[in-house]
């Protein structure tokens, strides 16, 4: 399709520290990328790390009318760069998981007619009942969780239903704390998005049908059935089916990019908006994984995933619909403590180096002399505890260790808890297994052979390092393919291949087999601590 090769498809990823674009041609090339940082280029609305934690260090939100100035400037920057608007026939995009926009009454009638003389933030300044959005940071919500997960019948009921038990960050949970502490915001909202619908509605200039994949994230939606569960709905907060709207397949073209984009941008009037996803699902897509495979992205949060058939949900982890195959499904394990850790002991220990936090990781051997170690900076996801925890070789606790063999438990923790809650879940590494390690630590070699150690397998990364808006520029060409009924493996074929980046060294498997039955006994240990 010669009209094809000369396209360009677009996708953006709305994510916890910046916003950031991918454009690939027809051929899957990449043309084009270009980001937004949140702190540094948009000061004025004072985030840390993209968000503002609370004083009860508990909520965590971001401002929704950043976002949306953010994908103002990242538009004027392609446009300076010379970026061709006139080819991209179709965009889509993903966003942190979980969070959510609340729109005010009239949003909608503002968001059909957007004036092309005007930047977007400017249009919607007044089109948000809540001003700050509640994001996947957020632990605030316990006692919500712990209401639905009654109302429903217990915590593997509701993961039979929507995939995961009830978790503080899943949107529901929010939702119900919103309606609860802010009655009025809640009225006044005409509709709630999640943060990758919400991005969708800007450039269709209409309310986004929330997809699938990332309404799997929710706490509300039925996984199996994929429609609203009446019973999570009806616990969370009244009428809130019509604020939600209707769910789309993650592989929908929703329709054309508003009049806005033609006029302001070039972009063409046959434009086409795929469904917008979560930033994990759209990391599955952009690293193209396979059944077997184990994907590890290491970025703010850290996160595994797997590509599965027959999910069967536990009280661990979560089960998410697929975001390119409606008859599949994805398996994910989430854990907060990711590159803000990993920055704070290289800050602590390592001068605030990468080559020295690497050059520690080289001169300490496989297994850290028994020394393990598990930091927890904010309350973890899995497992749920806090604090940093370091056990010396006969398993007694102890209170620091020395720079280089920190740097190393730290990183060797990390990895071992990803492997025992992905066996937990199931997962079992077997000849021919690859483990696809994206997001930004995923460019240090170091930290990837301890990753390839732990998990006795080779790991591959993926060229570009934002893989969740490439593989967002991906389904928005497969979205655009799929009217012939072509697989997304089949438009993705001719995609650069994950390279291999590092290979076990020999006796991992002697060293972290025995770690693995450590760690598992000690993180029991830590639970019922906490319990008592
Ligand atoms: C996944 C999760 C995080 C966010 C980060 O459940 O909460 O990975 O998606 O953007």
């Amino acid at each position: 399709m010669a009209e094809v090769a000369d396209s360009c498809f677009l996708g953006f990823d709305f994510s916890t520290q910046q916003l950031k674009v991918v454009a690939i041609d027809g051929h899957l090339a990449v043309v084009h990328q270009s980001s937004v940082q949140f702190d540094s280029e948009l000061p004025e609305f004072r985030t840390h790390g993209g968000v503002h934690i609370h004083s009860d260090q508990l909520t965590v939100t971001s401002p929704a009318l950043m976002w949306v100035k953010a994908l103002d400037v990242l538009l004027e920057k392609m446009r300076s760069a010379g970026f061709d608007f006139s080819r991209v026939k179709a965009v889509s995009g993903s966003g942190q998981q979980h969070g959510s926009v609340f729109w005010r009454t009239g949003a909608r009638q503002t968001l059909n007619h957007l004036d092309p003389r005007k930047h977007l933030h400017v249009l919607l300044q007044d089109s948000f009942a809540l001003q700050d959005s509640p994001v996947w940071m957020d632990s605030s919500t316990s006692g919500q969780c712990q209401s639905l997960e009654e109302t429903v019948g217990g915590a593997q009921r509701l993961a039979d239903i929507t995939g995961s038990r009830a978790y503080e960050r899943f949107t529901g949970n929010q939702i119900a704390k919103i309606y609860r502490l802010k009655p009025n915001e809640f009225s006044e909202s005409e509709r709630i998005s999640l943060v990758s619908s919400f991005a969708s509605s800007l450039f269709l200039g209409e309310y986004a049908a929330i997809d699938y994949s990332d309404g799997s994230g929710m706490n509300l939606m039925d996984i199996g059935e994929k429609r609203w569960s009446q019973v999570c709905v009806n616990a969370t907060a009244p009428a809130l089916a019509e604020k939600l709207g209707d769910l789309t397949p993650s592989t929908a073209v929703l329709g054309c990019v508003s009049p806005y984009y033609t006029e302001r941008y070039g972009f063409p009037q046959s434009c086409k908006v795929l469904a917008f996803t979560g930033d994990n699902p759209g990391s599955l897509a952009g690293m193209r994984l396979r059944e077997g495979d184990l994907a590890v992205s290491l970025g703010t949060s850290d996160t595994v995933f797997l590509w599965i058939q027959d999910p069967k949900p536990t009280v661990e982890g979560h089960i998410f619909c697929n975001p390119v195959d409606c008859s599949a499904y994805m398996a994910l394990i989430c854990f907060k403590n990711g590159s803000f850790t990993r920055e704070r002991i290289r800050n602590e220990c390592a001068g605030g180096s990468w080559e020295l936090f690497s050059s520690a990781l080289r001169s300490t051997p496989m297994g850290n002399n028994g020394n393990l170690g598990m930091y927890f900076d904010v309350m973890e996801i899995t497992p749920p505890a806090v604090g940093v925890h370091r056990f010396n070789a006969e398993g007694q606790r102890v209170a620091a260790f020395d720079r280089e063999v920190e740097i190393r438990a730290l990183v060797e923790g990390q990895f071992l808890a990803k492997r025992v809650h992905a066996e937990k879940l199931g997962y079992k590494i077997i000849q021919g297994t690859r483990v696809l390690a994206t997001g930004g630590a995923s460019s240090n070699k170091d930290i990837l052979q301890v990753l390839s150690d732990v998990f006795n397998a080779p790991v591959y990364t993926i060229d570009v390092p934002n893989s969740a808006g490439l593989g967002c520029a991906y389904r928005a060409l497969h979205g655009l393919m799929a009217e012939t009924g072509q697989s997304f493996s089949e438009t993705t074929r001719s995609a650069p291949d994950p390279q291999l980046a590092v290979r076990p060294e020999p006796g991992a498997l002697e060293v972290y087999a025995p770690l693995m039955l450590r760690y598992t006994a000690l993180e029991d240990q830590l639970l019922n601590d906490c319990k008592l």
